[in-house]
């Protein structure tokens, strides 16, 4: 390691120490975070099955940046480019429509098997794997409905394909020793004021009893299920509110899958995770980032996501958390967007565990807020980056923004010549 690394770094260790922080600590507490990447941001939400389908769902890739997966083996590729730049051990997040198969398969035939080139890869990479039934871009999610859908035939073709999803979990979760989270987000609502809110809902509901009626053992499998509050195509009504999956995710021990972009505008989803914990087991994050809507765009190092990584440290909430990623830009190099997004996770979690949490819990308690203000905007010039820096240079990748030229060099050796 660079000395100048080194040296920073125990120049920073010792302010933090003045605190109380055990800077060693908390490096080996940041080593055990998974983070999910999502598959998705490496193809622009296309899939391997079905390739000629537009994306559907009420969700929207811009952007034509080149270079962008086309197979199983590209994107395995792309993925470990990205991963080779990230400190730390993690998951790939799978959506069904990436199976990996000469097959022609239907969704709702979906089985392991078909998903067996990914476990084999992830068992040598060392990955975990998480799953989602994908329930868009599809003939049968055409006119805007899939589980919810008034049609028993189409809803039935989507009941089977969660459930054929669940098993596929299962199958990661036991190949790969660690739970796979399986999230099941659809895309139902409608664009205009509906007449009726409470029949879809009540079809949703009973669409997912049946799909849950099968027990996975959770060591295997964990569900979780995820709201919005709008999309395009679905402005008025979204069937899965908020409200619907709180009430449904505690009445039936399911997760709760919060996603940045999908709340009103200026509502966040760091304000909601310890009320969710105080009542149900455990959550799944979509961190993203909305401009003016639901946009996906690249994880910055915003104030949400520092707020969400403190919620998580402070309030003891990561080890009921499971953190996935969930943005798509193709305007600019799809690893590089990857890199960024997951670096800056990382790096917002690290920035919360150097932060002396006791003691302002303690000066907030005395109803001191002057000494609260001080201490936490002081604490945002401490010098993480030395910390982070090191952390970088320990876990074998690279340095600053030193991981830019590697990408840059794989754009020109791989991703241009597709
Ligand atoms: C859509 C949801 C959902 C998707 C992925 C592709 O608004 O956020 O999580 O982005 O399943
Ligand atoms: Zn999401």
């Amino acid at each position: 390691m660079e000395q100048s690394i080194l040296n920073s770094y125990n120049e920073a260790k010792r302010l933090y120490a003045l605190h109380g922080i055990d800077v060693e600590q908390v490096l080996e507490q940041l080593a055990e975070i998974k983070i999910s990447l999502h598959c998705w941001q490496g193809d622009d939400v296309k899939g391997f099955l079905n390739k000629d389908k537009e994306l559907g769902g009420g969700i929207a890739v811009t952007g034509s940046y080149p270079g962008r997966a086309g197979t199983p083996e590209e994107l395995r590729r792309d993925l470990e480019q990205a991963l080779a730049l990230i400190p730390g051990r993690h998951k790939v997040n799978l959506h069904a429509i990436y199976a990996d198969t000469e097959e022609e398969v239907e969704l709702d035939k979906l089985e392991p098997k078909h998903f067996e080139n990914w476990v084999h890869w992830a068992k040598e990479q060392g990955l975990g794997l998480d799953f989602n039934p994908t329930c868009f871009s599809h003939e049968k999610a055409k006119d805007g409905f899939t589980l919810s859908h008034p049609d028993k035939e189409i809803r039935d073709f989507w009941i089977k394909h969660c459930q054929a999803s669940r098993r596929i979990a299962e199958s990661f979760g036991q190949a790969l020793g660690q739970p796979c989270v399986t999230n099941f987000w659809v895309p139902d609502g409608y664009k205009d004021t509906p007449v009726d809110r409470l029949s879809p809902r009540v079809r949703l509901k009973e669409s997912l009893d049946e799909i849950f009626s099968e027990k996975i053992d959770e060591s295997y499998n964990i569900d979780a299920v995820e709201s919005k509050l709008f999309g395009i195509g679905s402005e008025s009504y979204v069937v899965g509110s908020h409200e619907f999956y709180m009430g449904y995710a505690l009445s039936m021990g399911k997760a709760v899958c919060f996603d940045a972009g999908h709340f009103h505008p200026t509502e966040v989803i760091s304000n909601k995770l310890s009320s969710w914990l105080m009542f149900g087991d455990r959550l799944l994050l979509h961190v993203s980032r909305p401009v003016r809507w639901d946009s996906d765009h690249v994880v910055t190092m915003d104030d949400e996501l520092l707020e969400i990584a403190r919620e998580l440290v402070r309030g003891q909430l990561l080890d009921r958390t499971h953190i996935g990623l969930d943005f798509f830009d193709g305007s600019i190099n799809h690893i590089a967007a990857w890199v960024i997004g997951t670096r800056n996770t990382i790096k917002a979690l690290l920035r919360a565990m150097l932060e002396p949490v006791e003691t302002l819990k303690q000066i907030e308690l005395s109803g001191d807020y002057t000494s609260r203000l001080a201490l936490v905007e002081e604490f945002k010039s401490y010098p993480f980056g030395a910390v982070w820096d090191y952390y970088c240079a320990k876990q074998g990748v690279p340095v600053r923004e030193g991981w830019l030229s590697e990408v840059k060099k794989y754009e020109q050796e791989v991703l241009l010549k597709r």
